[in-house]
């Protein structure tokens, strides 16, 4: 991409109404733009991070046999009266009427809506275990939006559902979701901490957050500091249940608990092992049973030739709030760090001399041979001032710089930096640059 022809509105001052980091990153780095409280356009250098964070969950969820579908944002209220929860929901709800006075509603999240088409869709045990997931648009009419896309109204979700014939084959579907948050927040580049944790109103007896941390962190942790350091697979065969098992009895030994379920009393951790700290909550796993299945009559056949409610559980992930705790995980004074995997693109390759004849050429070709290697490239051909278009550089973070000057291309070099690592600045050939490129991105 040409950044001369891109839609990267940046801005140079910090906006007084960002609180944390972020959030003002975002902004500055034009990544998205308020349109009302707690409620975002995400602009394209955002919308493409959206889109990896959607890939990576995606990828690693359909791995464990999960299926992706999407369902509508608006939900008739008719459904959330059979489960029960259309009262008790409260104002987080927000509640609208169609032009023929039916009861709306803009869906917090979809237990209802999954499970009238499971139900109308499924009458045996043959075809269970199901898993469906989507990653769509959630309203919840917060009270307090804040930190910019970490806590929205509108906020994009992964949300998944897990059908199953009975607890202990739920209870599998529970641990294969547990592992597979791990690997997707490993993937992510972040360090994940998995919390028992209340149910709130999407009930149930057992739950877990995944929880990384950050100084904004709405939440307080306390866990065992083995959290910090303990591997996460890098390969699982989700149908080795004994593994799948072994994995979350690993990573669940250890204390860990939000301040709500934190008592220092009861808490056998030696003060020097343990680890308060503020962490953001990413990721929230269920299993509640019959909880949805027994009001809304969602029933198989048995073996033996009986009726059964479905066991079911829900598995959310904040794509969007991911975004912010990605940045809030990564940055430094300048700017956004991306890590590799989700960075908008790969590659900041910076023409410092937009105009000149050498410079020109040198950039054009190296950015035609990077990206029909199908390397992502922002080219930065704008008529702008070398220290405008490095400091820009920093702020956006792309974890690859490649400089290109009219000195350089003159001793036929290009100078080479990582973001993470600016202090490792070097010059290669220009000749080199394509295959050193090539494999970094790799690496
Ligand atoms: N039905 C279940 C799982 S599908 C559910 O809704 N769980 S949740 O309420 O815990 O939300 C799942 C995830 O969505 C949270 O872990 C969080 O990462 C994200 N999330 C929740 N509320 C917001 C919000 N207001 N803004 C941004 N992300 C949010």
């Amino acid at each position: 991409m040409r950044q001369s022809l891109y839609f990267l509105p940046t801005l140079k001052e910090v906006p007084t109404e960002a609180q944390t980091v972020s959030h003002r990153l975002m902004l500055r780095a034009g990544m998205v733009r308020q349109v009302a409280a707690g409620i975002y356009s995400w602009l394209p250098l955002g919308q493409r991070v959206l889109d990896k964070i959607a890939d990576h969950v995606r990828a690693e969820q359909v791995k464990t046999g999960a299926m992706e579908i999407i369902m509508p944002t608006l939900q008739p209220a008719e459904l959330w009266q059979e489960s029960g929860r259309y009262d008790d929901y409260g104002k987080e709800m927000l509640r609208i009427t169609d032009r023929h006075d039916r009861p709306l509603l803009y869906g917090p999240t979809a237990e209802e809506v999954v499970t009238d088409i499971v139900r109308n869709s499924i009458k045996s045990y043959r075809s269970l275990p199901l898993n469906l997931f989507q990653i769509h648009w959630k309203f919840r009419d917060e009270v307090r939006p804040r930190f910019g896309v970490m806590r929205g109204r509108e906020f994009l979700m992964k949300d998944g559902y897990g059908f199953d014939l009975d607890e202990a084959s739920a209870r599998f579907t529970y641990q294969k979701m547990f592992v597979s948050y791990l690997r997707i927040l490993r993937n992510l580049g972040l360090n994940p901490i998995p919390l028992r944790a209340d149910t709130g109103p999407i009930g149930g007896d057992l739950s877990h957050e995944f929880i990384i941390l950050a100084e904004t962190g709405e939440s307080q942790v306390y866990c065992h500091q083995n959290y910090t350091s303990r591997a996460i697979p890098d390969a699982v065969d989700y149908d080795d249940q004994d593994h799948i098992a072994q994995i979350v009895k690993d990573w669940t030994a250890d204390y860990a608990a939000a301040d709500d379920l934190h008592n220092p009393a009861t808490c056998k951790v030696p003060d020097h092992e343990l680890l308060t700290a503020r962490g953001i909550e990413v990721g929230h796993i269920f299993y509640f049973g019959t909880k949805y299945s027994t009001p809304m009559k969602a029933a198989v056949s048995t073996e033996s030739g009986g009726l059964t409610n479905l066991h079911m559980g829900s598995y959310g992930i904040g794509v969007s709030r991911l975004v912010g705790g990605i940045i809030e995980a990564s940055h430094d004074d300048l700017g956004i760090i991306w890590p590799k995997s989700v960075a908008p693109f790969q590659i900041a390759l910076i023409n410092l001399k937009a105009g000149d004849s050498a410079c020109d050429s040198a950039a054009n070709l190296l950015y035609k041979q990077l990206t029909s290697s199908g390397i992502e490239v922002l080219l930065d051909d704008r008529d702008e001032r070398a220290g405008v278009k490095l400091a820009e550089a920093d702020l956006l973070g792309l974890p690859l710089r490649l400089v290109i000057g009219p000195k350089g291309v003159a001793a036929g070099t290009i100078e080479v930096v990582e973001r993470a690592n600016p202090s490792n600045k070097r010059e290669i050939a220009l000749s080199d640059a394509l295959g050193f490129a090539v494999e970094w991105v790799k690496r």
